[in-house]
């Protein structure tokens, strides 16, 4: 090819790199396929911000509501000398429901904390987890009705995103209570179990109770929120969700307040005669790992199997129950991942049909430069660069 025609191909190649608003460049030039995806799932909700829900129920004094304070950081309870004591001993379940907006670079996330006082709390708990299935399924018709408007484009997404269940430091193994809660439960919410109030055990008995914990949990076939392992994450990534999940039941120490170390340095935490329990030292509790999960490493995928899987199931059942009978090929329960898998096909057929339309614009161009350089060749004009 001589210089001249390097030199036409050049400008236009540039010239339609151009016109294109630079989406050829980007997809020409990166790699955009499966790896992606997750992040591209995660900018889209960075735009619109974060909405999440996390419900904590267990039994009173175990320390719930100074969990969700240690968790965000915020005082989003007034303290328990502020609250004035009340004669009135609900009889019922309560449900209470906070929001705080939490800003953090730049990325916004709404969070509720939706807390239950009172569960267990009676003498006959029978019936215990009753209000907060009910509370659950209640959020879960809010969105169907929603979903059933004509204009859909202000969905508000209330659902409950997880569920964190305190279990007590007893050391021993689940009460029925915490089994019959987890058996009704599991179908319609993540959970996450958690060790109440771990600074009262010792390391060994932390790592005893956690087996025995997992233990009844598949005894008594109960399904606990299981984290996807995504294969073409990278390593790094990989292990660190593995870290996360093997931590499941995680082992809590919750404070709203700073202590002092031996060095001088405030920290969350609790004291003791023998030393400071931090809160936020991972070898000292698996505090920072529940956030990790719920903030940092699984939000999207614990909002995604609450959406495509617990909502869904949740959604035709109802429906069938109303005898609305379902159109498999339209309402076919999603797989997260053959749907990413789906997107992933979709979006290589479009760049594909993208490259060949580039090509033949290119090569029409290059043709018609071509003939008319002959042209040009033959009336005898010479070409001064
Ligand atoms: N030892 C210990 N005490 C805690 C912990 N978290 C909370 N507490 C204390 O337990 C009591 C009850 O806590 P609270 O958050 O009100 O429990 P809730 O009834 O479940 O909301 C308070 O005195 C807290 O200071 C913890 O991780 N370890
Ligand atoms: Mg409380």
């Amino acid at each position: 090819m001589s210089f001249l025609q390097n030199l036409i191909i050049d400008g236009l190649v540039s010239g339609i790199k151009a016109g294109m608003n630079g989406v050829i460049k980007k997809a020409l030039q990166g790699y955009v396929g499966f790896a992606n995806l997750p992040n591209q799932v995660h900018r889209k909700s960075v735009k619109k911000g974060f909405h999440f829900t996390v419900m904590i129920v267990g039994e009173s004094g175990l320390g719930k509501s100074t969990l969700v304070n240690t968790l965000f950081g915020t005082t989003l309870y007034p303290k328990k000398d502020n609250v004035e004591p009340t004669d009135e001993t609900p009889k019922t379940v309560e449900i209470q429901s906070l929001s705080a907006e939490i800003e953090e670079n730049g990325v916004k996330l709404r969070l509720t904390v939706v807390d239950t006082p009172g569960f267990g709390d009676f003498v006959n708990n029978e019936e215990s987890w009753k209000p907060i299935l009910d509370n659950i399924e209640a959020r879960f018709d809010a969105y169907l009705e929603q979903e059933n408007r004509v204009n859909r484009r202000k969905m508000v997404d209330n659902r409950v995103h997880a569920c964190i269940y305190f279990i007590a430091p007893t050391g021993h193994s689940l009460k029925p209570l915490d089994v019959e809660f987890m058996r009704r439960l599991h179908t319609k919410v993540n959970l996450i179990p958690v060790i109440a109030k771990s600074d009262t055990l010792t390391e060994d008995e932390i790592k005893q109770f956690k087996q025995r914990i997992l233990d009844d949990i598949k005894f008594h076939n109960i399904q606990i929120y299981q984290a996807p392992q995504y294969e073409y994450d990278d390593p790094e990534t990989i292990a660190e969700n593995k870290e996360i999940i093997n931590k499941i039941p995680f082992a809590i120490v919750g404070s709203d307040r700073e202590v002092e170390r031996d060095d001088g340095k405030k920290v969350r935490g609790r004291k003791y005669p023998w030393g400071v329990i931090e809160v936020d030292n991972p070898d000292h509790c698996d505090f920072v790992k529940l956030r990790q999960m719920l903030i940092r490493t699984h939000m999207e995928e614990l909002k995604e199997y609450t959406s495509d899987v617990l909502y869904e199931n949740y959604r035709s059942e109802k429906l069938e129950s109303m005898g609305v009978q379902q159109d498999p090929t339209v309402f076919k329960e999603v797989n997260p991942l053959a749907k990413m898998e789906e997107e992933r096909q979709l979006h290589e057929v479009k760049l594909q049909k993208m490259e060949n339309e580039m090509k033949s614009v290119f090569q029409q161009k290059v043709a018609e430069k071509e003939s008319k350089l002959k042209q040009t060749k033959k009336k005898g004009f010479s070409f001064n660069k």
